[in-house]
C-alpha cells in the first residue's frame, strides 16, 4: 500500500511492489550501511541510548585526540568492543543483504555493500563485495610504521585482559604504552592503533575511490540503518538521489535524508529488509 510522509520534501513511497519491481529491474546495487543494520545483533548504535561507554559518548572516544592523549583507555574501549563482536551474529537483515548479492550474481548482475560498520557482521553473513568505509575493528596499524594487519587475538594483549568493562563507575586501567599492543613488523615494535578512521581523518583514498566508482554506476541504492550525519557517507545517496538513482532507506525512524529519498521503509531492518529483497 503507497503511503507518504508530508513533512518530506518529495513524497516518500512505502510501496513494497513498487520498490521490488525496480529491484528485479537493477542492474547494479549498492547497500549503503550503518550501524543500525547491526542493532539487532545486539551491536550498539552510536547515537542512541546505548551509544555510552562508560561515562562517554562512543563518537567522544573515536577521535586521534582522544588516543594521542589516551592510548589506554581507548583501546580499552576498543578492545570491549573487540570481546563483545567475538559473542555477535549476523542477523536477518544482514544475511537478507548477503542472499540478494548471491542472487545478483547468479543472474549476471552486480551487488556492492558499503558499510560504515566496523564489525565485519557482513562479511559473517557471506556477503562477498564489501567496502569497508570506516575499517575494521579486527586489524591494528602502527603509528609509527604505518604497517597495517589483520589481529582477531583475544585479549590483544596481556595487560587489557579482563579490561574495558563499560560499567560508568569503573576506573581507567591507565596501562603504560609499552604494555598497549605493539607492531610485530622487525625492529620496530610502535604502538599500534584500532585500523578504524577516526572523526577528522581522512577516509583511505582508495577504498574512497572503490565506493565512488561503485556509486557511479549503480542504479539502484539501499540506505539501510544509518543516521546519515557523518560525512563523506552522508552525502553518498543524497548526490545518487539528486542525479535520478532510486534511493530506498530502510531504517526504524525518518532522517535528515530521508526526504530526498523515493521509498522510505520504516522499521527494523532484520524485518524489513528479507521482505523487500526476497526473490
Ligand atoms: C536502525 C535500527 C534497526 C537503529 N534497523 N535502523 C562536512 C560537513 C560537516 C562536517 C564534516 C564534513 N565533512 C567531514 C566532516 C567532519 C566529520 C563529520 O562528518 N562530522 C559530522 C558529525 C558533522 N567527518 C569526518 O571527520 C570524516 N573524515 C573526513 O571527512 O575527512 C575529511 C574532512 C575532515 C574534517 C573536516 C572536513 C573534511 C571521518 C568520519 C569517520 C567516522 N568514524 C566513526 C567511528 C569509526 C570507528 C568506530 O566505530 O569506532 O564511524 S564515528 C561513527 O559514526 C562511526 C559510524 O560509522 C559513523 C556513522 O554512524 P551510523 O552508522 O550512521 O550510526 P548512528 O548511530 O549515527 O545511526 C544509527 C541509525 O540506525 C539511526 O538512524 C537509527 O535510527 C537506525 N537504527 N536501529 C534499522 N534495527
Ligand atoms: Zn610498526
Amino acid at each position: 500500500m503507497a503511503s507518504s510522509q508530508t513533512t518530506s520534501a518529495i513524497r516518500m513511497s512505502s510501496d513494497l511492489a513498487s520498490f521490488r519491481k525496480e529491484l528485479r529491474q537493477a542492474k547494479h546495487v549498492v547497500a549503503l550501511t550503518g550501524a543500525g543494520v547491526s542493532a539487532e545483533s545486539g551491536v550498539p548504535t552510536f547515537r542512541g541510548a546505548g551509544g555510552f561507554w562508560r561515562k562517554w559518548q562512543a563518537t567522544d572516544l573515536a577521535t586521534p585526540q582522544a588516543f594521542n592523549r589516551n592510548p589506554s583507555l581507548v583501546w580499552e574501549f576498543y578492545h570491549y568492543r573487540r570481546e563483545v563482536m567475538l559473542t555477535k551474529k549476523p542477523n536477518n537483515g544482514h544475511i537478507a543483504i548477503a542472499k540478494c548479492e548471491k542472487r545478483f550474481l547468479s543472474e549476471g548482475r552486480k551487488f556492492t555493500v558499503i558499510t560504515q560498520n566496523i564489525d565485519e557482521l557482513h562479511y559473517t553473513a557471506g556477503s562477498k563485495n564489501i567496502i569497508e568505509l570506516h575499517g575494521s575493528l579486527f586489524r591494528v596499524r602502527c603509528t609509527k610504521c604505518g604497517h597495517r594487519e589483520v589481529d582477531r587475538s583475544s585479549p590483544i594483549c596481556e595487560a587489557l585482559k579482563d579490561r574495558g568493562e563499560p560499567d560508568v563507575d569503573v576506573p581507567d586501567a591507565r596501562i603504560p604504552v609499552d604494555q598497549l599492543p605493539k607492531c610485530r613488523q622487525p625492529d620496530c615494535g610502535g604502538l599500534v592503533r584500532p585500523d578504524v578512521v577516526w572523526f577528522g581523518e581522512m577516509l583511505d583514498e582508495v577504498v574512497l575511490q572503490k565506493a565512488t566508482a561503485e556509486l557511479d554506476t549503480c542504479d539502484l541504492c539501499l540506505v539501510v540503518g544509518t543516521s546519515s550525519v557523518v560525512y563523506p557517507a552522508a552525502m553518498f545517496a543524497p548526490e545518487l538521489a539528486s542525479r535520478g538513482v532510486t534511493v530506498a532507506e530502510f531504517n526504524v525512524e525518518e532522517t535528515p535524508a530521508s526526504g530526498a529519498f523515493k521509498y522510505y521503509f520504516q522499521g527494523p531492518s532484520g524485518e524489513t529488509l528479507p521482505s523487500a529483497l526476497a526473490p
